[in-house]
């Protein structure tokens, strides 16, 4: 395999979503420096420092045996929401994700420490759950934020830039992968089509990362997130962040008596999410993508068919073109047509 010829995007916290989406679509991964401050990264440190001493190491050649992992971490604390909310990143990926979906989903969350003496992980593809073939429009975006320094030296996360391009018989060598090093405050965002790996420590000091994902609202996300933040919890959460998790409806899917989960509940205040692809499926779609007029969704959900169409085109026309020759599941959408 000859080594990537792309090179890794950098951006600047001021860059928009759709500028950072097209890095992504043309390199798989690009990196926003300094996108939030030292002090946010601090907070993060203090809160998982307990549970990540206390998690015994893993113990596999893929998740390493001088790495630490921890997951669930919406329950944890709410500086990761801050994270997980980030307003470009949520804008990045609604507009990498538009087309595909009514509205993305959190995928899994987890912080990762590799300590000193930990080998690289072998070169992987995140999105390697589904059983899709590549190369495919994206269905899943990762996260990985600098919770320390990342350097060549303490484990920065390793990437081979193009790679979400290659089909499934095309493996990168480890020396066409490069680390990725950022400050402390930044986050590297990448197709999970993208070949990468957490690099090797040879420094005396732990790297700390806290990788969060996002997946179309209609597959199964990896972290169960019902489980990992149960409707109590869930119910004192901002709507953004419910809705995020999955407490909501995607179409006909994930309904709970026919309407939207949340339209049954006290907490409902609902309210329509700023990133283009939202088109606030709430209520009960017929197949002709007019909406059931019995249902409630709290009043915000979608009123008419040409709003939707609206909303579907406002997408469309932030979306990157991203292998532009298969067929797009979602730009055949009754409610878009
Ligand atoms: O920690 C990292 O830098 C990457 C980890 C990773 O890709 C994984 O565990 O799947």
């Amino acid at each position: 395999m000859s080594p990537s010829t792309h090179s890794l995007p950098r951006l600047s916290s001021t860059a928009t979503g759709l500028e950072v989406a097209r890095a992504v679509s043309a390199a798989g991964c690009a990196v926003i420096e300094d996108l939030v401050p030292t002090a946010t990264m601090r907070a993060v440190t203090g809160e998982l420092e307990a549970a990540l001493n206390r998690v015994p190491y893993c113990e596999g050649s893929f998740t390493g045996r001088r790495t630490k992992r921890v997951a669930r971490l919406v329950a944890r604390s709410s500086t990761r929401h801050e994270l997980l909310m980030h307003e470009l990143v949520l804008e990045s990926v609604g507009v990498l994700l538009a087309g595909e979906c009514y509205d993305f989903q959190v995928h899994a969350t987890s912080a990762v420490r590799i300590d000193p003496g930990e080998q690289a992980q072998s070169l992987h593809r995140d999105d390697g759950v589904y059983p899709f073939r590549h190369p495919a429009r994206p269905c899943h975006i990762n996260t990985i934020w600098a919770v320390d320094d990342f350097t060549a030296d303490n484990g920065a996360t390793r990437v081979v830039p193009g790679s979400h391009h290659f089909d499934d018989t095309t493996k990168p060598a480890a020396s066409d992968a490069q680390p990725v090093e950022m400050r402390q405050g930044s986050v590297l965002i990448f197709d999970a089509a993208l070949y990468h790996g957490g690099g090797s420590n040879v420094s005396a000091a732990p790297r700390t990362a806290v990788i969060l994902g996002y997946t179309l609202g209609w597959l199964r996300q990896e972290e169960n997130q019902y489980l990992a933040v149960p409707p109590k919890l869930a119910a004192t959460l901002p709507r953004r962040l419910q809705r995020l998790l999955g407490y909501t409806n995607h179409g006909f899917l994930g309904t709970f008596e026919g309407q939207d989960p949340w339209s049954r509940s006290p907490q409902k205040s609902p309210t329509c999410s700023r990133f283009a692809t939202c088109t606030e499926p709430s209520s009960r779609h017929s197949r002709s993508g007019d909406v059931d007029s019995r249902s409630s969704n709290g009043g915000v959900g979608v009123s008419s068919v040409a709003r939707k169409r609206s909303q579907c085109e406002s997408a469309r026309s932030t979306r990157v073109p991203h292998h532009a020759a298969l067929p797009r599941p979602f730009s055949s959408n009754p409610t878009c047509s």
